[in-house]
This record gives C-alpha cells, structure tokens and sequence, in this order.
C-alpha cells in the first residue's frame, strides 16, 4: 500500500492543485474532499458548485475563465429562460444543465450526494476520488450590517460586494463527514492533509467545522499542510482577501498562518512573501516558500510535488 494523501478543496485555486496532486498520485493514493458549503437549490436543482469544479477540472472540461462551469459551453436554456421572465441571475449553462439533472435523477434513486458525485465523476472519466465533505446539508451563510445572505446570493447575485460582519454554517454542527473523507483520514497509510489554496473562511472552514474533523486533523500522524491563497495581500481568484479586511485583519500571509495556527504543521508561501516566513514560523508552523501562482499544468504538478515533498520532511521533525 503506498502513501495516500487527502487535499481539501474549494473551487477555482483548490482545483488547480488537486489536478496537480491528481497528475502525480495514483488513483487508490488521493482523496479530493470538496467544499459543498457552496451548494444551494436552485430550480429544484441541488447545485454543488466546488464539487462541480473539482470534477470538471479533472475531467479537463473546465471553463477557466470563469473558474466555474463548463469550457465551449452554450446558453440556449438561459436565453429561452429570460424569455419566459424566468431568474437569470444565477447562470447555467446547457452542459452544466446536464450535471445538475443528472445529480437530481440520483437523489431521486435514492443515492447519496457522494455516491452521485461517484457515478458523475466516473462518466466524466475521472480515476480519482472526488468526494463532497458531507453528505448532509451544510449552508454557509454571510452576515452582513444588512441581514444575513444565502452565499450564492452573496457571490453571485450582489457580487461580493456587501460587507461581511459573521460567516456561519448551517446544519455543520450536525452533518457528518462523507464516509469516504473518514476512510481516508482513517487509513493507516495517510501520508499527509493538503489544505489547498481555496478560501479559508468560506472554502475551507465549511470542512473544517464538521464535527471532529478539527480534533482529527490535530491527533493524526500525517503532517497537514495549507497552501497560503493570499500572495503579496492578494487573493488569486475571489473575494479571500476583501473578506480580511472587513472581517478586521490585515490581508496577508500571516493572517492566513493565523488562521491555520495549531491546526497545520506546515504552511506553503510564495516566494513573493518569503520576508513573511519568520513571522510564519514564529506561530508554530513550518515554512515552505515556492511559487504557488499556478499557471501551467506544470506549475500545477511542481506545486504538488512540493506540498508532498514538505510533508514527508515533516514526518521527520
Ligand atoms: N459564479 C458567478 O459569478 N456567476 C454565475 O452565474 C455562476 C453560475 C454558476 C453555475 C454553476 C456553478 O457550479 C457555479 C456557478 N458560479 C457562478 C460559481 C459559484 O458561485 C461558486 O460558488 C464560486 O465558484 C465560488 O466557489
């Protein structure tokens, strides 16, 4: 039985890495935990946005322009849609229909959101398991000065633009990690936890506010490793850093090691933050400076390779 790694994942940055992990590790040797904090009703429709990245990322049918969504897509549905005066303001297009249909033929037989998410990857081809954290519900919610907002409503429909005062997650404290996120966390040859460069606050917290997911990530053997999403105070992709800042931190490096502390063994940072390693260290965890700006499939697979590597140089402190 070789090493099995487990990377927790949100959308867009999260994806980048896991198809790194995924062009490096063998199949039997992954576990994908997507965020489903995401995930709303919309038309009946149980609409998974982090898992759906995740998958068609693998699969290589990302739109990677938007981050989300299908590439060479078309919009015939939201066009007919608009005629009708139906809501438009949440897009799906005619392949990412496809999806969402088929995810609700699945609840409908009876399958769970992880068992779905099984078939939909295999028929895309993926090898790897890609695995929602919970099969239960968990809804993250923004609170803002004006009342709270579901978070597509958040993301989508108001753009990020109001001001976030509290983030929470309803139904975390009674959703139960998927089985396949426990086997893995349980396996007897985990090699590491790969925190990736997703969202900390509305990307990863979901996974981490499941019941004893905390507790299980500090007494496991296996290092766990975060990929810092904020370099040079920016966020690649997505509101992480504009989230710092109303939240009342400062949007760097160490705010996210903040974030982590106690939690992680080992925090990646890009080589633009390498004056914030001291800092970093000073919390109590180890330090990798790289490049983590993933923009080629190499870039991808280096970064991957490195957060593997750092986490076997942690076995061994
Ligand atoms: N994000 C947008 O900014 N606009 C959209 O119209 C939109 C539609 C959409 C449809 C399916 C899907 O899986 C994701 C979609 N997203 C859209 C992204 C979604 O808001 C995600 O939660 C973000 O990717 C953040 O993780």
């Amino acid at each position: 039985m070789s090493d099995h790694f487990i990377a927790l994942s949100g959308g867009v940055g999260g994806a980048k890495l896991a198809l790194g992990l995924a062009r490096v590790l063998a199949p039997g040797d992954l576990t994908i935990v997507a965020n489903t904090g995401d995930d709303f009703t919309h038309f009946e429709l149980h609409i998974a946005p982090d898992l759906d990245t995740v998958m068609y990322t693998l699969a290589g049918v990302s739109n990677t322009e938007t981050g989300w969504g299908r590439a060479g897509e078309t919009w015939n549905f939201m066009a007919a849609l608009g005629e009708l005066g139906g809501e438009t303001w949440f897009n799906l297009g005619d392949k990412d229909l496809a999806t969402h249909i088929e995810r609700a033929q699945g609840f409908r037989r009876g399958q769970s959101l992880s068992q779905v998410t099984a078939a939909i990857s295999k028929a895309l081809g993926i090898e790897h398991a890609v695995v929602p954290m919970s099969d239960d519900p968990v809804r993250t919610i923004i609170a803002t000065a004006d009342g709270d907002l579901a978070f597509q409503h958040y993301f989508v429909r108001d753009r990020c633009e109001p001001r976030i005062t509290a983030i929470r997650f309803d139904g975390a404290e009674t959703a139960r990690p998927a089985p396949a996120f426990l086997q893995a966390l349980e396996s007897a040859n985990l090699a590491g936890v790969i925190i990736c460069p997703s969202n900390p606050y509305v990307s990863v917290d979901p996974i981490l506010a499941l019941p004893g997911i905390r507790e299980t990530l500090r007494n496991i053997a296996a290092p766990v490793v975060a990929v810092s999403p904020i370099v040079k105070g920016m966020a690649i992709k997505g509101p992480a850093a504009k989230m710092m800042v109303e939240l009342g931190m400062e949007s760097n490096v160490e705010t996210v090691a903040r974030h982590y502390q106690g939690l992680v063994d080992g925090l990646v940072i890009d080589a633009e933050d390498a004056d914030a390693g001291a800092v970093v260290e000073s919390l109590g965890m180890r330090v990798l400076v790289t490049n983590t700006i993933m923009k080629t499939l190499e870039d991808r697979t280096d970064l991957a390779r490195a957060c593997m590597d750092f986490s076997k140089q942690l076995w061994t402190q």
